[in-house]
């Protein structure tokens, strides 16, 4: 905010038509209680609006004359209003101004904290349950890095089709998750739960497909399939595909896939990497999907830091179907606030001898993850861990070790027979903490040189492998596993389905991954390494 003199011309116009905009409300709060309520007037913009202002790219008038004309509320309006130069004509703003906004657009959230996927999955699920209940509403998902699985999302973005808009932004203002409503017009609402913003759009039902392509993104996608368009002598515009004399818009994006000549390129793969070539030449891989999933090799109970109890978490995979599924406590010396101890593990393993009687239709094997001490060596003496049906090792401690370090007892841990996983390899902790630094081109070698399976951890916390780490998981020829590190039966879905949507982002297929397999195929595999 630069000074009450900023609000002068910006009084000085009419506002007509604006009285949902920023400039009636700035006006009535100016005249209601001064500069100090004007300025706590912006902190309630939609945030991208916000930081476009404080970036100084615009003056208050311009925002306002922008937002009035333009009609734009996010990064995204922005960048469509620059890019179909919407900007320049305006009387408030010139083509300066867009200037200055096209350079302050890559700048604009990098001072935002971003939100973790899972914290950000959570926030959306009330909105799009509560969306797809209304009527009227033809569909409503996420669109931008949420609908991509970004492990780091900055705003939430939902797309809710519907002819008649009034009841859905009532919808959206009435749920109880809505702590604030920030901005509503005819079609769009921009609401606060528990800090975080929500955009929720709400487009014609006929034309939704365009809104969906360009806001799900990414920038890099968008951009390779502009090209793909251009070498086929049609635009793809924000607003849509302009083929001839027509603008195509679709329902769907799907539509405006298929008006390119492309199939439907997975949300998880439009990186701007290749995939719209690959998917030009009909090369687009298979990717692995939730689906495929026939197991679970890592979870907790309350034998160490889980909440529920074997059975809770057995019944619970028994009914999301899961043919088989590994019980993983923590080892005795692990950091976690409850360990399996020795005499545990005896109490365990009749435990689950108990329940594999009364669940006969799931095979529950019996593990652990066991942690890799500072010296290379495992958190259980070999006698302790043949007992498992399958040893999980990860690296909870650093022990102030550099990458080379923790490489060498990777790879200690690898090496040893009676390790099959190594679990949440770089063990980040999302959004806090970023993964060890070390060379995983070369773990993945080891990993394939000894038949040592790697993780793609879904905890939420984790997400571990990411997707690029995935990608070269697999281009090294390493195996991997999807698995859940629940330590809750309810959430063994979702975290299941955060690692596939990890391994999706690394073009991760079905047959890169132990757990698509029946269960004699992961005993094989398991077996294979013991016996060397
Ligand atoms: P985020 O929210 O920072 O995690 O990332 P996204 O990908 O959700 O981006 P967002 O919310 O700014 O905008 C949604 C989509 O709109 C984005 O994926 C592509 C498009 N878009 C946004 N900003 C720009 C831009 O500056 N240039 C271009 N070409 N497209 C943009
Ligand atoms: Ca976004």
């Amino acid at each position: 905010m630069r000074s009450e003199a900023d609000l002068e011309p910006l009084f000085a116009h009419p506002s007509n038509d604006a009285d949902r905009a920023v400039l009636t409300r700035l006006r009535q709060i100016y005249e209601a209680g001064g500069w100090v309520l004007v300025e706590s007037a912006v902190a309630d913009l939609p945030a991208d609006l916000r930081w476009l202002y404080e970036s100084d790219a615009v003056t208050l008038p311009q925002l306002a004359a922008i937002h009035k004309s333009v009609g734009a509320t996010s990064a995204a309006d922005l960048a469509a209003a620059v890019a179909e130069h919407r900007i320049g004509p305006l009387a408030d703003a010139g083509p300066e101004v867009e200037e200055r906004i096209r350079a302050a657009l890559p700048n604009l959230r990098a001072l935002v904290p971003r939100i973790a996927l899972g914290r950000a999955a959570a926030l959306a699920e009330p909105f799009l349950t509560a969306l797809r209940a209304t009527p009227g509403v033809a569909w409503a998902e996420p669109t931008g890095s949420l609908r991509r699985g970004e492990d780091m999302v900055g705003d939430i973005d939902i797309l809710a089709p519907a002819a008649d808009p009034a009841p859905v932004v009532d919808a959206v203002a009435r749920l109880p998750q809505t702590s604030r409503v920030l901005y509503r017009s005819e079609r769009r609402v921009y609401v606060l739960s528990e800090r975080a913003q929500i955009a929720v759009r709400i487009p014609e039902p006929a034309h939704a497909g365009a809104p969906q392509l360009y806001l799900t993104g990414s920038i890099g996608h968008i951009a390779s399939l502009r090209e793909h368009a251009e070498a086929r002598g049609m635009a793809l515009l924000p607003s849509g595909l302009v083929a001839g004399a027509s603008t195509i818009t679709g329902p769907t994006e799907d539509t405006i896939y298929r008006a390119l000549g492309l199939p439907c390129i997975p949300v998880e793969i439009r990186h701007g990497d290749g995939e719209v070539a690959a998917a030009a030449h009909g090369a687009l891989p298979t990717l692995v999907t939730r689906g495929d999933i026939r197991g679970d090799l890592h979870m907790h109970s309350t034998y160490s830091d889980g909440r529920d109890a074997v059975e809770t978490m057995v019944e619970a995979s028994r009914a999301l179907g899961y043919e088989y599924i590994a019980i993983t406590d923590h080892s005795q010396r692990s950091a976690a606030s409850h360990n399996l101890t020795v005499d545990d593990v005896r109490r365990q393993a009749d435990e689950i001898a108990g329940l594999r009687q009364r669940f006969p239709t799931i095979a529950i094997l019996h593990g652990c993850e066991v942690d890799i001490l500072p010296d290379g060596r495992l958190d259980f003496v070999d006698q302790v861990l043949m007992r498992f049906d399958v040893v999980l090792a990860s690296l909870h401690d650093a022990a102030g070790h550099g990458p080379d370090q923790l490489l060498k007892r990777y790879a200690a841990a690898m090496k040893h027979p009676l390790v099959s996983i190594i679990t949440h390899p770089t063990n980040r902790m999302v959004p806090h903490r970023r993964g060890y630094d070390i060379d995983y081109d070369r773990l993945f070698e080891i990993a394939v040189e000894t038949g040592t399976i790697i993780e793609v951890d879904g905890a939420p916390g984790h997400l571990d492998l990411d997707g690029a780490l995935a990608r070269r998981a697999i281009a090294a020829g390493a195996t991997l596993v999807i698995n859940s590190d629940c330590h809750r039966a309810e959430l063994l879905d979702r975290q299941m389905g955060f690692g596939v949507t990890m391994a999706r982002r690394g073009w991760v297929e079905p047959r890169h991954v132990v757990n698509t397999r029946p269960l004699e195929a992961v005993r094989d595999a398991i077996a294979a390494k013991r016996a060397h």
